[in-house]
């Protein structure tokens, strides 16, 4: 089939009873991330999202606040598209659910399934979960349980028994899990397939589509007695977004659907994933190619939600740190294939050491050094040291990863790949010691400031989706322009190194968090009160403790562990070690390949996160929690011991 080079991209549509918060900015973040990408790639792009204002939960919260729900819901829009705006979410279309296209185009999609005999009334007595909007299927229920509570939130339910509709969910059992099979990399990242399955093996039971003792959503059609089950009103936003049911929209519709990625928390997957599946199946329309579902943000180990009242606010977190620094956070170190703790300490050690030191003064001490001897057009060489040659293939390398990983959605993982290659670049800026070659080499000195530019260049255009405001600003002290037009991907890959830069000088990028401002950090104080308390032990303890010099041979991250980093160390005639250490937020693992550290050997084996760690790796915190790994000052043989 001819590729239509497109790109669609869609967000959950957030219930509005609060303002967005850092969860929905991430699920939003990562659309837009994805969007831009591709349109890097020179493809048309829909980045469809929005709200949900419809069904009991809306109702409730409209009610407590003692508004009516339209101008209730009404009252939030503008928190959403603000915070959308400043956070440079690049959206086609924001759909309400209270759109009359919507609601023509929710309505038509329910009648498609009447016609198509998958929709039957009866009537439903069960137990409803107004936070989730979900019914308790009896399998989620304890045996002769009085009130279950919902499985998934833990919450209270509430006794529903009325006339519905229901749709043929159970007919659809065998249908998915030949979907599934088909098509295994339907959801990403594939271990929450296994969830789904084992959900639909289990057996499906029919759904009620429609309520009646609710009045707050979009009428059955023909019954008006009924009105949408929130969901199936809700899910339809996929398409009726991009024209579903809208007469003169079809061909806008047959252009953009299927989607091409849904963005989703793992908190919605069984709608998406099964309920959604099915709908689509049963009205006979294209199935969506591929779900990407993220774990959770959480504070102090719980999730991030509006129920819980531990919500960040995005709005006030990029007074302090800007909006880029927070989009870059969030991308690198809230990994999409699990949960990860939002800290202010994580967020400022990335903007200081990541953003500041190593990229902003990279940039800076080019420019600076450059204007300093009066180069302002840096042209390429025709013969280039063998160091920079080592270094443009290294920019290739880096390349091909990263496209790897941006394809796969692995974004932390492309992002721990760029500032690999950062810092090559910052090692061959510093080894070749421009500043001196300006007097005795200019030919030398241009060379290696025409790297430094070229390999900007790259890391600017790879980091614009993540950052676009600072990255244009990056590439615009570079003089470099991008045609919106073309696949400049496709360009960098050639990694032809034979551009003109024309420097401009430019504010520095980043700012390192000043004290005066940083935000509240409790726990920081705690530590330090722990760390002041001395108490003495005799040098017959000292010697006891056998540290020793080692090389780190191999690094990776530990999967069950958010902090952990399993390293394998070289210790010379003392063999060789599995050590664990919790720094994975302090270093990539491939920062520390090959690095020289400090260990004490004779430490009890111990397990941590069910691998034993054979010693300790010894590290430095300073207050602000950045962690420092301790190493020789030059290379001493492994083994060495400490005196
Ligand atoms: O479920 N970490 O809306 P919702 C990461 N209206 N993501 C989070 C998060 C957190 N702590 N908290 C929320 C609904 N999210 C329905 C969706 S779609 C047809 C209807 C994100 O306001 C995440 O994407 O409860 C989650 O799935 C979504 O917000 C739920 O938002
Ligand atoms: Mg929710």
């Amino acid at each position: 089939m001819p590729s239509k080079n497109k790109f669609y991209v869609t967000t959950p549509i957030y219930y509005v009873t609060a303002k967005p918060h850092l969860g929905s900015l991430y699920s939003t973040l990562i659309a837009d991330v994805l969007a831009r990408w591709h349109k890097l790639k020179g493809e048309k792009i829909f980045f469809l999202t929005g709200t949900d204002e419809h069904g009991q939960k809306v109702a409730q919260a409209a009610q407590q606040a003692s508004k009516d729900p339209k101008a209730f819901v009404d009252s939030f829009i503008p928190a959403y598209q603000d915070a959308w705006k400043t956070y440079e979410i690049d959206y086609t279309k924001f759909i309400r659910t209270t759109d009359p296209a919507h609601i023509m185009g929710a309505q038509h999609f329910v009648r498609h399934l009447l016609a198509t005999g998958d929709i039957y009334k009866d009537s439903y007595s069960g137990w409803y979960c107004t936070p989730c909007e979900t019914f308790i299927t009896p399998k989620e229920m304890e045996k002769d349980e009085v009130q279950p509570l919902c499985i998934s939130c833990t919450r209270t339910t509430t006794k529903v028994a009325e006339e519905t509709y229901f749709f043929k969910l159970s007919a659809y059992q065998d249908k998915l899990l030949k979907f599934y099979a088909d098509n295994p990399n339907f959801i990403m990242p594939k271990e929450r397939l296994h969830e789904i399955i084992s959900f639909v093996e289990s057996g499906l039971k029919d759904l009620s589509i429609s309520r009646t003792t609710v009045k707050w959503g979009i009428p059955f059609p023909d019954d008006a007695e009924h009105i949408l089950y929130v969901w199936i009103d809700a899910l339809s936003n996929y398409i009726t977004g991009v024209g579903y049911g809208n007469s003169g929209d079809e061909e806008n519709f047959n252009f953009w659907w299927p989607a091409d990625v849904q963005v989703l928390g793992k908190d919605i997957i069984r709608f998406h994933g099964v309920y959604w599946i099915a709908f689509l199946m049963a009205a006979g329309l294209p199935l969506p190619k591929q779900m990407l579902v993220h774990g959770w943000i959480k504070v102090n180990e719980q999730k991030m939600s509006k129920s819980l009242g531990n919500v960040v606010d995005p709005m006030v977190l990029q007074t302090t740190y800007g909006v880029d620094p927070v989009r870059y956070y969030l991308m690198r170190y809230i990994p999409i294939n699990q949960d990860g703790d939002f800290s202010i300490e994580s967020l400022e050690r990335a903007i200081e050491k990541d953003l500041a030191n190593d990229l902003g003064n990279l940039l800076n001490r080019m420019l600076i050094l450059a204007e300093k001897n009066n180069m302002y057009t840096i042209r390429h060489s025709v013969v280039w040291e063998q160091s920079a040659i080592n270094l443009r293939d290294e920019c290739l390398n880096m390349l091909t990863e990263v496209l790897n990983h941006m394809e796969d959605c692995m974004f932390h993982m492309a992002l721990a790949r760029i500032w690999k290659f950062i810092h090559q670049v910052n090692v061959y800026f510093h080894e070749n010691e421009p500043w001196k070659l300006a007097q005795t080499n200019p030919k030398l000195f241009e060379q290696v400031l025409s790297a430094t530019c070229h390999s900007l260049r790259t890391i600017g255009i790879l980091l614009s989706p993540i950052m676009p405001e600072k990255m244009a600003a990056l590439l615009m002290s570079l003089g470099v322009s991008i045609d919106q037009h073309k696949n400049i991907l496709q360009e960098l890959v050639q990694n032809d190194w034979h551009h003109t830069f024309v420097l401009l000088k430019t504010a520095a990028l980043f700012h390192k968090p000043e004290t005066e401002k940083k935000m509240e950090q409790p726990e920081i104080a705690e530590k330090q009160k722990e760390q002041e308390q001395q108490t003495y032990i005799t040098i017959e303890d000292l010697i006891k403790v056998e540290l020793v010099v080692g090389t780190i041979e191999q690094c990776e991250r530990v999967e069950q562990s958010d902090k952990l980093l399993k390293m394998q160390i070289d210790l010379g005639d003392k063999g060789k070690r599995q050590i664990l250490a919790g720094i994975r937020q302090s270093y990539a693992p491939e920062e520390l390949i090959g690095r020289q550290g400090l260990f004490v050997i004779n430490l009890k084996p111990r397990k941590m996160a069910g691998l034993e760690s054979q010693g300790m790796m010894l590290i430095a915190k300073d207050a602000t929690g950045k962690t420092q790994l301790m190493s020789p000052a030059q290379l001493v043989p492994n083994g060495t011991r400490l005196q």
